[in-house]
């Protein structure tokens, strides 16, 4: 079947999901005059130093591992990727294909390599932040400065914003999906077992490893590597970068964030088209997670990809884009 455009899709929701705003948002993107102040959330401080300070550490580790043991770790990053940019993402944030339940169930055991919040949670924040891009009701509004966008809106309460006006947005679609309900009802432990457990086991049960090694590399390591390529999407891609589609929005297509972020650097294109499967005008370009659903949809597991005529972006492109790319 011929990948769907959303505009033609009958049952295409992405306005009922709060996702067609993209044209009323930049009206709405003044700064608040009324910030409160910011509550930290020392708990939080205190972990993501402890862990990138043992990412740091694990450098030193790495030349005495096994070399089994790097390509496992380099196949968590993949399969953590594809749980955030395939599942999270593109899948259940935005809808921008379908997913039968094997693939549905995949997806969700990979997003708990992730650990990146419930796919629940991590699908609420991220309609918000397409639906308020750059005001204080985006959880990680970019205007606030490159750390905070980054890392820092995790280490301080949400602004009350991002919480009153989040509640306008219909999230009711996500926990009816069992496997996204049961995922959130579980999160705990099912982070513990494969965000942590099940990546250190695996190179020492089967290739005879060191716990401590695996642990560092496979865990502490890939998930820093994997948080910081996705934080970089929120951070860089929404600062530098060229804006073909929309001069007027700050998200911007950079090479380096989609390489790292297995995709999701086209920030540009993703903003003005948030439906398209690809999250970019091009296919397989820099863009594994498209390689994997173009792959899942041969193999019967992924269906109905809506892609965004080029007519369409010709002329989004020359209507509102920096002419960079005609
Ligand atoms: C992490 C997430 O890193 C990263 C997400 C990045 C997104 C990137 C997107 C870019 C595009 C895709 C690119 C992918 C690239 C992938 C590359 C891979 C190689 N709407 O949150 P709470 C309400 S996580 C509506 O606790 P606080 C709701 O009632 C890292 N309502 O706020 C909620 O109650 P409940 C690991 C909302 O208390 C209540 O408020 N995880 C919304 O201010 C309280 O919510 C951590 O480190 C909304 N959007 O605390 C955990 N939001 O939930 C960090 C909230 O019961 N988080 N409400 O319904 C926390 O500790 C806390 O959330 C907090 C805020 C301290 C940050
Ligand atoms: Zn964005
Ligand atoms: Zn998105």
């Amino acid at each position: 079947m011929a990948p769907r455009n959303a505009a033609e899709n009958p049952d295409y929701e992405g306005d009922r999901l709060g996702l067609d705003q993209v044209d009323t948002l930049i009206s709405e993107s003044s700064p608040s005059p009324k910030r409160p102040p910011m509550v930290i959330v020392w708990r939080n401080v205190v972990l993501f130093i402890l862990l990138h300070v043992g990412a740091l550490y694990t450098l030193i580790l790495i030349p005495q591992a096994k070399l089994y043991t790097l390509i496992w770790s380099s196949v968590m990053y993949y399969f953590a990727a594809m749980g955030i940019t395939a599942g999270a993402h593109r899948l259940w944030s935005h809808r921008s294909y379908k997913a039968r339940l094997p693939l549905r169930f995949f997806l969700a055991l990979c997003n708990c390599i992730s650990f990146q919040n419930s796919i629940y949670e991590w699908a609420r924040d991220h309609r918000a932040h397409h639906k308020f891009s750059e005001t204080d009701a985006d959880p990680h509004n970019a205007k606030r400065g490159f750390f905070f966008a980054h890392m820092g809106w995790l280490l301080v309460k949400k602004h009350p914003d991002v919480k009153e006006k989040g509640k306008m947005i219909d999230y009711s679609d996500l926990l009816s999906d069992p496997i996204v309900a049961f995922q959130n009802r579980h999160y705990k432990k099912l982070v513990l077992l494969f965000c942590f457990v099940m990546p250190t086991m695996v190179p020492w049960y089967f290739w005879g490893e060191s716990a401590f090694n695996a642990f560092y590399i496979a865990s502490i390591l890939r998930y820093t590597l994997v948080l910081n390529a996705t934080w970089l999407v929120n951070s860089a891609a929404h600062m530098w970068g060229q804006r073909p589609y929309d001069e007027r929005i700050h998200p911007a297509e950079n090479l380096g964030v989609a390489f790292c972020a297995t995709g999701e650097g086209f920030h540009n294109y993703h903003h003005v088209f948030p439906h398209d499967y690809s999250t970019s005008e091009y296919g397989w370009h820099f863009n594994l997670t498209t390689l994997f659903i173009d792959t899942m949809y041969f193999l019967g597991q992924a269906y109905d990809r809506r892609k965004i005529p080029m007519d369409v972006i010709m002329k989004r492109k020359l209507r509102t884009g920096d002419g960079s790319r005609r």
